[in-house]
């Protein structure tokens, strides 16, 4: 048998995928908040690094890591990599693109249901007991004939228009250019997209372009009725601006899976009843995880293998 390749993995990161990692490498698990300059020599030696969304690949991970040759990303987001770093010291890196557009497209439609129907909020006062007392639960705003606007229309955005083509009054969108292969209507300028929208799904990537892209300029111009459903990153919303916005009424409510500090959820949005969170399970399905852990092993299967890479970003 010939000797398994030298791998480094921040995890555990789910049992499927520790059991493939193990068949095919000599794994050195890490913990994610480790220092790399202190990993000992033989985690050194390794030739590939597993991470994910939340953890990505800083700068250090990689110059701690002198034989490192590819990073094989369990996400699809990639924000958290140094990605010139890896590029100027020739690291390849690939994500998961794709496997879990449908379900990250699910869950931002169920965000968007659960918070204009109040399903959440009227979930916990029948539990307390509310309705059987006699509580009247208010009338909710509809996701019927309202405006979609799509912030981001990529390969999430594309699956979450789709699913509400149905429904949706008019779906536009924005993006920092026109898409050319959709019949879907841009709108160039971010303020005259807030101002169109009764809804804004964020599906953008993060990183520094999309940073704080949704502002207080921007929730205002959503309006009193509007909501906001964010699937993507936490980064791209202000989260003290949306804080503030949704305390003072100048929007309706907010759908969030991601955060600005995760785990860390301020506590002024879990008071608040015309929120629905979730702590960033967009792609957290059994099918999902399994097929991501697939494309991730596949990448690295490919790579130890001389062949070409799956899905690479550099
Ligand atoms: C997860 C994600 O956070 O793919 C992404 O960009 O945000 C997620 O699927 C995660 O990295 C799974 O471990």
């Amino acid at each position: 048998q010939t000797q398994r390749p030298p791998i480094v993995a921040y995890g555990p990161l789910n049992p499927y995928m520790d059991a493939e990692l193990a068949r095919r490498f000599t794994v050195h698990v890490v913990a994610a908040d480790a220092d790399p300059a202190t990993l000992p020599p033989p985690v050194r030696e390794a030739r590939a690094l597993v991470s994910f969304g939340s953890v990505g690949a800083s700068a250090a991970i990689m110059d701690a890591l002198p034989k490192l040759e590819m990073i094989g990303l369990f996400s699809v987001g990639y924000d958290k990599v140094d990605v010139e770093h890896a590029r100027a010291k020739g690291i390849r890196l690939t994500n998961t693109p794709d496997v879990l557009n449908d379900d990250v497209a699910d869950l931002a439609v169920g965000l968007l249901y659960a918070t204009v129907r109040n399903m959440v909020a009227n979930d916990r006062m029948l539990r307390a007991g509310d309705w059987a007392r006699g509580t009247r639960p208010a009338l909710s705003g509809r996701v019927t004939g309202r405006r979609i606007g799509i912030l981001g229309l990529g390969r999430i955005g594309r699956a979450i228009a789709k699913r509400l083509e149905p429904v949706a009054g008019e779906i536009i969108y924005h993006n920092r250019r026109e898409a050319a292969d959709t019949s879907y209507r841009y709108v160039a300028d971010p303020i005259a997209f807030a101002q169109q929208s009764d809804v804004i799904i964020v599906a953008t990537s993060g990183g520094p372009e999309a940073a704080k892209l949704v502002d207080a300029a921007m929730l205002d111009a959503l309006g009193p009725d509007g909501v906001v459903v964010n699937i993507s990153r936490g980064s791209v919303i202000d989260e003290d601006a949306l804080i503030a916005a949704l305390a003072q009424g100048r929007i309706a409510g907010a759908g969030l899976d991601v955060f600005a500090h995760e785990p860390h959820v301020p506590q002024a949005l879990i008071a608040m009843d015309q929120v629905v969170l979730q702590p960033h399970q967009g792609s957290a399905t059994t099918h999902t995880r399994k097929a991501m852990a697939d494309l991730v092993l596949a990448n690295l299967d490919a790579w130890f293998a001389g062949k070409p890479l799956l899905t690479p970003v550099v």
